[in-house]
């Protein structure tokens, strides 16, 4: 509980000063649009941002005092976006991301006109909120390979130094690497210390629970990962070091699309988000049939795997794919411990999940499965009820959560044969592989790579596991993405606004077998994104062709 001064206390009234000041030297751009905190936080052209990137300082500095002090990270990326946006988002002390209550806050501060505005902003929240500036507040930061990153940093760091906040400056990392550090930093005094609170921690962690979970296994040949030309390449050569080398484990691991000292490469024709959104390989893919791949994005929070087939047909193997072989795969292992009637597993996706993977989950796996608002800070929230929740967008954004009782029983478990001890061993190396705070592409491919050497699975048994249906994304620009409003509670499925458009997308879907397509704003580009499957190919094209018409004809630009 904060005491009496609770809301008031600031002494001398310094870090009120310190935010007119601050709001001086980066003012707000005059002829910006509003600012909103959005699926991942601000996100936008990046000379747009340095007055955003200062308020968010101030406020993560808020957040932490409202925390007693906990440290909250701050992450400088525009993720799969083009190198010429950036964006700055929040992470909470345990790794996950703000809490959306303060995402409004965010919003607000960021909106600030004028110095004035800025400082009566602040004052207000340090009322609203009850935050009591004796609390001490601390925040570390990281940012992607991006060059505008720079003068971000400095901005945020205006903002923290006008407040009076400890900072870390943690230099380049992945998002997930920084999701990681603060969980670890806010558990390192704790009987459960997440990791080393260090890069070097994370490699470690990673690294010898990888070697635990595939002893004794051979993985399966080789393996290319696409970087998308960003951070993701540096970190997973770094990780490399740690690992056995290719001739002790049996696992070729090589990286492409590495080229991180010219930005204008950045997600060019290449990383997760192209692969999965244009269905094809990325640029520089040499793969022969059916040999395996992954691609990270900019920030090496997502991850898909794909390869081709003889006559260079393109198959995919995203999200859904990598959810349904971690549950099938956990599933088992927990039979195989003797866990089975304590541990349930549940998996989380989106509107965007493929209907064969929900039904595959619920009718072979026979899983509980559950469909969230797009944003991993929904399905986070779902997974989180479970015992352990496998939560994965279709887009490759995703992780393994294990409930913190779920954890005690693994790890208490007394195995009863030498067949439930290796089980065991296992499923407890996985709740280390596992970056339970985000979805990490690094932690994530070592998980699948571990799926695949267990189960002695090529990339062509695991799309054998059940056949997709005919699916495209679509975009598509608008006078204003914010008219597109969802159905409360519809999991974004239908839209309430502009009026009459859902019925129409009704009409047209109900001209194709099995057609289902759904229009939603992004939350991080300037578009709406049109998701459409039907039983047939071209069926599917030309339903999310003709909705994507209906919507340029009636709200395009
Ligand atoms: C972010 C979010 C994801 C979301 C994606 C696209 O990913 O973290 O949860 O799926 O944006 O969102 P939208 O459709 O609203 O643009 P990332 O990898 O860009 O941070």
């Amino acid at each position: 509980m904060a005491d009496s001064n609770a809301g008031i206390f600031d002494p001398d009234g310094k870090y009120e000063q310190g935010v007119l000041q601050v709001s001086k030297e980066y003012p707000r751009p005059k002829d910006g649009a509003d600012f909103v905190y959005g699926t991942a936080g601000f996100r936008m052209k990046a000379d747009k941002l340095p007055s955003v990137a200062m308020t968010v300082g101030i406020l993560a500095g808020l957040r932490s005092r409202k925390l007693h002090g906990q440290t909250i990270g701050v992450m400088i990326t525009a993720s799969h976006n083009p190198a010429e946006d950036n964006g700055v988002k929040i992470v909470d002390p345990q790794g996950e991301m703000l809490e959306q209550e303060w995402e409004k806050y965010a919003t607000y501060i960021a909106n600030a006109k004028d110095q004035q505005e800025a400082q009566n902003a602040y004052m207000w929240m340090v009322k609203e909120v009850r935050i009591d500036q004796k609390k001490p507040a601390n925040v570390i930061f990281a940012r992607d390979t991006r060059p505008s990153g720079e003068e971000l940093v400095r901005a945020l760091k205006s903002g923290l130094d006008a407040t009076g906040v400890t900072s870390v400056d943690y230099g380049i990392l992945t998002t997930p690497q920084l999701h990681y550090l603060v969980k670890a930093t806010n558990t390192k005094d704790t009987s459960h210390p997440y990791g080393e609170v260090s890069e070097e921690g994370y490699y470690n962690k990673m690294a010898s629970a990888f070697k635990t979970a595939i002893e004794g296994i051979k993985p399966n040949g080789s393996v290319t990962v696409d970087c998308a030309n960003g951070v993701g390449a540096p970190k997973l050569k770094e990780l490399l070091k740690h690992l056995p080398s290719s001739s002790e484990s049996g696992l070729d691991i090589r990286v492409v699309n590495d080229n991180v000292s010219n930005a204008e490469v950045l997600n060019k024709d290449c990383g997760a988000d192209f692969v999965k959104t244009q269905q094809r390989a990325p640029a520089g893919f040499d793969g022969k049939p059916y040999e395996r791949w992954a691609s990270f994005d900019g920030d090496a929070d997502r991850i898909v795997y794909y390869f081709t087939t003889e006559g260079s047909i393109f198959r995919l193997l995203d999200g859904d794919r990598i959810a349904t072989l971690a549950a099938n795969f956990l599933g088992e292992l927990v039979q195989k411990s003797g866990l089975a009637d304590k541990i349930t597993i549940a998996v989380v996706q989106t509107a965007y999940a493929n209907g064969s993977s929900t039904r595959y989950i619920e009718q072979t796996l026979k899983l509980r499965c559950e469909c969230t608002s797009t944003g991993v800070k929904h399905l986070h929230h779902v997974a989180a009820r479970s015992d352990i929740g496998v939560y994965f967008e279709a887009n490759g954004h995703g992780t393994v959560l294990f409930s913190p009782q779920t954890l005690k029983r693994i790890h208490n478990h007394q195995p009863e044969s030498p067949a439930q001890l290796e089980a065991l061993t296992t499923l407890r190396a996985l709740t280390d592989l596992i970056n339970q705070t985000v979805g990490d592409a690094i932690s994530d491919f070592l998980l699948v790579e571990t799926i695949l050497a267990h189960k002695e699975y090529t990339v062509r048994e695991w799309l054998a596991t059940y056949t997709d249906m005919p699916n495209k994304l679509g975009k598509q620009r608008v006078a204003n993405r914010a008219d597109f409003v969802t159905v409360p509670d519809s999991a974004e499925r239908r839209l309430e606004k502009p009026a009459g458009l859902q019925e129409r997308i009704d009409e047209i879907v109900a001209k194709y077998k099995d057609g289902r397509c759904f229009v939603r704003a992004s939350g991080t580009e300037d578009v709406v994104r049109i998701y459409g499957e039907a039983s047939e190919v071209f069926d599917c094209e030309n339903m999310v062709r003709e909705v994507g018409g209906e919507i340029e004809r009636r709200f395009g630009p």
